[in-house]
């Protein structure tokens, strides 16, 4: 909406009575309630964002990050109503999702992916025959499934015939699909994606790499660009095979190359992401460009067509959480008593929240996004520890002192992490 407003577009927010107080309600030029809280009553209910559109006379519908940014039928439903989404069309969203259909796509357009099956898993033999040449540890994934929902590791032969049972039948309760595929467990891998934007004549570029190896439980809380452990070289060589994937399927907007990364500077495809991600705005801050303009440039239908973004420092975002750190994590609704966001030189806040703002229980704890930009990583993490030291909330527990601490470890400040960091080193906040 912020983008828009420079753009000269007026907007409508749609939200649930949970998020009546919400600063997007208030932002928006018209806002339409659409529903109880639960999802199904309201953000995942198509019909009522449809009404909405209509009685609004809305011309396009941005659908974010969550909910159903990623969900081919609303794209579809959008496209058959005259409602342009701001997205790629409801069969690229389609085929990406099937996360075997995705492996098998870029596969022919040459892109690595790690060793594994060719196709879904038919019985155990089959299983089994895979598994022996490829090498244990394996990992069995859901391709319905996304963002590591549903995997299961297997380390030997003698375990693999019922995890496999075990994998399809909680992804056929979880997604009602019991497809799963096969791969070589890669051992403390890094997580790194790159940025791609694509237009509708064809033209499609990447603005480099994230790396958003600290997480835990499959749940991002920092995200930096560029990668401590990807160079020029590197780069050229992911950024290429991003955009090959991305072209594979005539990709049209702004979309995310998932891969991992091993010690040995090999990189395997994951998952492509059809959606702006939460961590955009570090590729924004580094690659000077406002993601959001150009989603609703090239759904609009402008070409892309020569243009190029030149990269610059570097850039962290800190995701604070309506979360206790010190009690694993778990969810701290309530009043933000106080909330005093910090400033000053190249730090910016992305936030719903305000003093007095209630966080509901309801959704996802993210309540504000902590970016800063720097010449270098050691002045971002510098930055970045003097924002977090100025950022006060009162009335919940958050991220920050976690984020304080691990600015503060020797594995961060060196660069030398992997994605077991949080969930296996032993790394606790006090
Ligand atoms: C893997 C893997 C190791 N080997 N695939 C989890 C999220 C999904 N996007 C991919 N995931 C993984 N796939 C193979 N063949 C390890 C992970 C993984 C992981 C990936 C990125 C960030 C954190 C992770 C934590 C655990 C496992």
């Amino acid at each position: 909406m912020q983008t828009c407003r420079e753009l000269g577009i007026s907007t409508v927010g749609v939200y649930s009575t949970a998020d009546r107080d919400s600063l997007h309600v208030r932002y928006a030029d018209e806002a339409v309630c659409i529903g109880p809280p639960l999802g199904k009553e309201s953000y995942l209910n198509i019909p009522r964002i449809l009404a909405a559109a209509e009685i609004t006379n809305a011309d396009a519908i941005h659908p974010g990050y969550g909910f159903l940014a990623e969900n081919s039928d609303f794209a579809e439903v959008c496209s058959s109503s005259g409602i342009k989404f701001i997205g790629p069309q409801a069969e690229m969203i389609r085929k990406m999702g099937d996360k075997n259909t995705a492996r098998e796509t870029v596969v022919a357009a040459g892109v690595p992916v790690v060793p594994g099956s060719n196709g879904l898993i038919s019985n155990a033999q089959e299983a089994q025959d895979i598994a022996e040449e490829i090498g244990y540890p394996v990992i069995i994934k859901p391709t319905a499934g996304g963002g590591g929902k549903g995997m299961r590791v297997v380390s030997e032969a003698s375990q693999l015939e019922l995890s496999l049972a075990t994998a399809q039948n909680e992804a056929q309760q979880a997604f009602g699909n019991s497809g799963v595929y096969i791969e070589k467990f890669i051992e403390n891998p890094r997580h790194v994606e790159i940025q791609v934007l694509a237009d509708q004549h064809g033209n499609t570029l990447h603005l480099g790499e994230r790396d958003c190896t600290i997480q835990r439980r499959h749940q991002k809380l920092v995200e930096e660009t560029p990668s401590p452990a990807v160079d020029e070289e590197l780069r050229t060589r992911m950024g290429s095979a991003a955009v090959a994937a991305a072209a594979s399927i005539n990709y049209e907007g702004a979309g995310t190359v998932e891969f991992l990364l091993d010690g040995n500077r090999n990189f395997y495809f994951m998952e492509m992401n059809t959606r702006i991600q939460v961590e955009h705005p570090v590729t924004e801050e580094r690659y000077d460009v406002d993601l959001v303009k150009e989603q609703i440039l090239v759904a609009a239908g402008e070409s892309i067509a020569g243009r190029t973004f030149t990269p610059n420092g570097h850039s962290i975002e800190c995701r604070i959480n309506a979360e206790d750190p010190k009690q694993g994590f778990r969810p701290s609704p309530g009043e933000l008593q106080v909330f005093h966001t910090p400033g000053g030189y190249s730090v910016r806040v992305d936030s719903h929240g305000y003093a007095s703002y209630r966080v509901p229980p309801n959704y996802d704890s993210l309540i504000a996004k902590l970016i800063v930009h720097a010449d270098t990583r050691e002045e971002a993490i510098e930055r970045m520890l003097r924002a977090l030291d100025e950022f006060i909330v009162v009335g919940i527990k958050t991220t920050i002192p976690f984020h304080k601490q691990l600015l503060l470890t020797e594995a961060f400040r060196s660069g030398e992490f992997d994605t077991g960091f949080l969930d296996n080193s032993g790394f606790t906040v006090s």
